[in-house]
């Protein structure tokens, strides 16, 4: 014969297991969805640096592309000429690093669609973070991504010394 507490007792261990395994499973839920958002986010770096390697290895500027001008900074291009159009070039033959200026894309991936934006302005060396407001010999190129899925936009950034 079957003792009523014993089968209350197994009832309650039931119960408690049924709780436990809901837990692991509430667990690896949050677990997956943190491991998406850093995937997401992985893939927006990855395709922000793709950009930069792409614009890194580009003249510093057009009057570069050819020779060497005697005039640094003097020779260089004023930033408001920055960007491939003003060169008479249009993506993806651009042939220096401000060419990048105003440039867009969109990227699909298998994490879904991802918008790309760079721009570049003139920096210091002492003083990267700033616009520098005329020529310089560094350029600092940003490249923003942004994923419908991503809370934060990826901002990457590279600067280039001549
Ligand atoms: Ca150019
Ligand atoms: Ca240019």
């Amino acid at each position: 014969m079957v003792d009523t507490s014993d089968l209350l007792l197994v009832l309650g261990a039931i119960v408690i297991f049924s709780i436990a395994v809901l837990n692991v499973n509430r667990g690896i839920t949050r677990n997956q969805l943190l491991m998406t958002q850093a995937e997401l986010e992985y893939t927006a770096i990855a395709l922000g640096q793709d950009l930069i390697d792409e614009a890194r290895v580009k003249a510093f500027d057009e009057a570069t592309t050819t020779a060497t001008p005697s005039n640094i900074p003097g020779a260089f291009s004023q930033d408001n000429k920055f960007g491939g159009a003003n060169d008479g070039e249009a993506y993806p033959a651009f042939d220096d690093f401000d060419d990048y200026d105003g440039y867009q894309r969109q990227d699909t991936t298998e994490h879904g669609l991802y918008r790309i934006t760079a721009s570049v302005m003139y920096v210091t060396e002492n003083a990267p973070n700033m616009e520098a407001g005329g020529k310089t010999a560094f350029k600092r190129l940003d490249v923003v991504v942004s994923s419908p899925f991503l809370d934060n936009t990826i901002t990457l950034s590279y600067l280039k010394p001549f």
